[in-house]
């Protein structure tokens, strides 16, 4: 593979429902298209930077400034023999790894559709259809929490998560609980708690939760450790889970026992497999998260869940809870056993529908060898 233009685009697309974590509420999302092109042939990734620095230090503006100005001038005119060799060639690029995964990914679906392959069977995928969960943010009212959990139960949803932070936790769980039963139920705190709120936290060990996701800082593994002595609740690191090597030292440390791969955050399809595959050795299950993508990002988590420790259902969801329209026709929808089917052809299996891609287009910038 030799890439000989890489287009950017940064877009803009309103939410269907406002989207409420312990760090705000937001009501759309800007993110980054990166389209590269060998001969003609394209291959597509979404980068999963947000318009803020509130989930992760990236931003799409920071992604764009690294990929045109660094990552780019590494990529272009370059001879890869396979799409994993991408993500070492930009070491000298320290970090910023959801600009380097949307490069990244987008050479894996071109490969794949150059091969005339499902993405899914050159990640190494062994399934057709993944288990789909669902991810309810904070709402203005626990009547409306409850409200919500109903909704999405009833459009399929299996496992439900929902969104924590001091004020909205126990009384949260305890009334969906209260109505709903043993239902698969976890929370994410998204970094909204201390160590001192231990005692806090520890009260969650009565719902019989699947696990607590991150309750602690963005980049903490020392004391998710010492909290998860404290917890019968499994704790999953979402935001620590920075690269392979904190993921080796969280898993050694104790700091979690359920880990949530975002190939965005790891650098990439093949970070996230050599992430899966460390986990797997250790008998660390893992789920795919989610990042409110569009259509593209949500194609190419779809096949990346479809590696075999990916045993946990994960944040990937139907595209009209977010966006309608999406990017993409058709759009990615789940079945009512809660599983959304691997899109179909070569690539990722998806397709933008262009004018939907320009009304959504703030800015565009082009790149060639
Ligand atoms: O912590 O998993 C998270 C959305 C944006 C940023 C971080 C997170 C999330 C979600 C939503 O939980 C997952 C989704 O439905 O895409
Ligand atoms: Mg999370």
């Amino acid at each position: 593979m030799r890439i000989d233009r890489i287009e950017l685009r940064l877009l803009r697309l309103p939410l269907v429902r406002f989207f409420e974590t312990s760090f705000g509420r937001v009501d759309e999302r800007q993110f980054l298209l990166v389209t590269v092109e060998e001969n003609g042939a394209s291959g597509i990734g979404e980068c999963v930077a947000d318009a803020n620095p509130y989930y992760s230090s990236e931003t799409t503006r920071t992604a764009w400034h690294i990929i045109s100005e660094f990552i780019a001038p590494l990529v272009l005119g370059t001879s890869f023999t396979h799409p994993r060799e991408i993500f070492g060639a930009l070491a000298l690029v320290r970090g910023h790894h959801m600009a380097k995964a949307a490069v990244e990914m987008a050479a894996w679906d071109l490969a794949a559709r150059q091969q005339g392959v499902s993405l899914s069977t050159l990640l190494g995928g062994c399934r057709q259809a993944i288990e789909s969960g669902v991810s309810i943010g904070i709402q203005n009212s626990l009547d409306e929490l409850v409200e919500r959990v109903a909704i999405e139960r009833e459009a399929g949803y299996r496992r439900v998560k929902i969104k924590i932070k001091p004020g909205w936790d126990v009384e949260a769980v305890e009334r969906i609980r209260a109505r709903f039963g043993d239902l698969p139920l976890m929370v994410d705190a998204n970094a909204a708690y201390h160590l001192d709120d231990a005692r806090r936290l520890a009260e969650l060990d009565r719902f019989n939760l699947t696990m607590i996701e991150q309750p602690l800082d963005y980049d903490d593994i020392r004391d998710h450790a010492a909290l998860q002595r404290q917890l019968r609740t499994a704790i999953c690191l979402d935001e620590s889970i920075q690269s392979v090597r904190a993921a080796a030292e969280a898993i050694d440390a104790g700091a979690c026992r359920i880990i949530n791969i975002k190939p965005g955050r790891v650098g990439g399809h093949a970070e996230a497999i050599r992430l899966h595959d460390l986990a797997a050795a250790h008998g660390v299950p893992v789920w795919h998260g989610g990042m409110l993508e569009s259509g593209i990002g949500r194609a190419h988590n779809i096949h990346l869940s479809t590696l075999p420790n990916f045993s946990l259902p994960g944040d990937v969801a139907a595209s009209r809870r977010y966006y309608a329209p999406d990017l993409i026709d058709p759009e990615i929808e789940v079945s009512s056993d809660g599983t959304i089917a691997v899109p179909a052809g070569p690539g990722i299996g998806v397709h933008l529908v262009p004018d939907r891609v320009v009304a959504a287009t703030e800015e565009i910038m082009e790149l060639r060898v």
